[in-house]
């Protein structure tokens, strides 16, 4: 989906046009891929716009920098205030938001904490990651031959722009084959996550999903469908997975912020047949709460006027 420009970026501090908002070519983490990053959406409530659980996202990003020893020159109250004052001079009802700390213009060798520290806010209209009829039909999926990173090569516990590359391999592998999404495994074979979502599978009526030691991103979609089904009275298991725990499931679904809760259809080729009704169940709240609709869950609606 192209991107249609806003007004404005912030960057360091400061609103700066949107043509205006270019980097040089030196930028440290253009070439190494050493920045840190959030994915986060505003939605459009009777209230005005709300960014979804926008302290819990900032403080993920602090998280990935301290990982990789960032200093960040900007404490979570003001990139919470800075992400507000952007979706307002942007004038968005609903958005895509995207700040990301990056190792500037400065040396090119391999330690990046000599570069500068830069910090930037984008906000843009991102419809449905995985299709507009993603929500109701459910997409087909594949187990990539492309394997997770871990704990001890390049942390899944950080969100940092690098580790993109693997997910890219896998979504394009995917992508190429046929299919919407892959899902990846780690090295001893357990499911990890998708290449940009978290995976629950419904046995019995229990949901399960694998533990952050399986190497996914502790997402914060995962986390709020875990409250929103515990809630409801659903038990919610992590525990490893294997890619036929996906094939026999009753129901599965992918959960992210970008691509917000997706049935699975099918995994290499098992069909799971139309979404169930415990995804279905999950879906219908999730989606109210991200309208701010559910008053249990207020707290997770923060409103940028
Ligand atoms: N796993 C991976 C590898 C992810 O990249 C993401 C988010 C998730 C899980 C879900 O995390 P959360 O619920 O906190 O969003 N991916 C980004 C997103 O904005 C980038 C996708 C293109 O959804």
């Amino acid at each position: 989906m192209p991107i249609t420009p806003t007004k404005y970026v912030w960057m360091d501090g400061q609103l700066v046009e949107w043509e205006k908002a270019t980097i040089h070519v030196l930028t440290h983490t253009l070439h190494y891929g050493s920045g840190v990053f959030e994915g986060i959406r505003a939605y459009e409530t009777k209230r005005g716009p709300a960014v979804f659980r926008l302290t819990d996202h900032i403080q993920r990003l602090k998280r990935s920098s301290k990982i990789y020893m960032i200093d960040v020159p900007f404490g979570v109250e003001q990139l919470v205030e800075a992400t507000k004052e952007t979706v307002r001079a942007n004038e968005m009802k609903s958005c895509y938001i995207r700040p990301i700390v990056y190792h500037g213009y400065g040396e090119m060798g391999l330690n990046p904490l000599i570069c500068p520290v830069n910090v930037a806010i984008i906000t843009w209209t991102w419809g449905a990651y995985l299709g507009d009829d993603s929500f109701t039909k459910g997409v087909r999926t594949m187990v990539s031959s492309w394997r997770r990173y871990d704990h001890n090569t390049i942390p899944p516990a950080a969100k940092a722009t690098g580790q993109y590359l693997n997910s890219g391999l896998a979504k394009v592998e995917a992508v190429k084959s046929g299919y919407d999404e892959a899902i990846m495994l780690n090295a001893e074979g357990y499911i990890a996550d998708a290449t940009g979502e978290n995976v629950f599978v419904v046995r019995d009526g229990v949901l399960l999903t694998p533990p952050l030691s399986a190497g996914p991103l502790g997402g914060i979609t995962r986390d709020s469908i875990m409250t929103i089904a515990r809630d409801m009275g659903i038990s919610v298991q992590e525990t490893n997975l294997v890619r036929t725990d996906l094939y026999t499931a009753d129901e599965a679904f992918m959960t992210g912020t970008a691509a917000e809760l997706v049935p699975i259809r099918s995994v290499d080729e098992r069909d799971l047949g139309e979404p169930g009704a415990v995804t279905k169940k999950i879906q219908e709240t999730f989606f109210a709460c991200l309208r701010g609709e559910v008053e249990k869950y207020s707290d997770w609606n923060e409103y940028v006027a």
